[in-house]
């Protein structure tokens, strides 16, 4: 009597299951955001593995995963926050929106998505971390 009556309710959520699996892909085809690894440094350098001058390139709107490593260097902001990131357009120092972060020390994930405009832009720490803080940036390019 019970197997009767869950059989097919089960073999109902067997065929819901299959087909989220199935569409999920083309719901979200930007799921897969690229995972970028940065290191905010103790000597105020942004650094990326593998890379003698740190340079993220992105295409327009490109959903980016920043994964930051910061480690403190000499001076800290009062919230704790021992580096920050923030994006400026290149060619008149405009703040991009959504990218004004503070770091911690250790690693986080942060979700940001690229600018829609193509062209160069620069990332700059907004903390002041040591003597060295005005030489801690480095570039992003969008490009399509
Ligand atoms: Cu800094």
């Amino acid at each position: 009597m019970i197997q009767k009556s869950i059989a097919p309710r089960l073999r109902a959520w067997i065929v819901v299951a299959v087909t989220l699996a199935c569409i999920s892909p083309q719901l979200h085809p930007q799921s897969q955001h690229r995972i970028i690894e940065i290191l905010a440094d103790h000597d105020s350098r942004y650094k990326i593995p593998g890379q003698k001058e740190p340079i993220i390139t992105a295409k327009p709107s490109e959903q980016l995963t920043l994964r930051i490593t910061a480690r403190k260097a000499k001076t800290q902001n009062r919230d704790g926050s021992i580096h920050g990131l923030t994006l400026l357009r290149a060619k008149d120092k405009k703040p991009v929106e959504g990218w004004d972060l503070l770091l911690k020390p250790g690693t986080q994930d942060f979700e940001m998505v690229a600018p829609t405009d193509p062209g160069e832009y620069i990332i700059e720490c907004t903390v002041i971390c040591s003597p060295d803080h005005e030489g801690m940036n480095m570039r992003l390019v969008v490009a399509p």
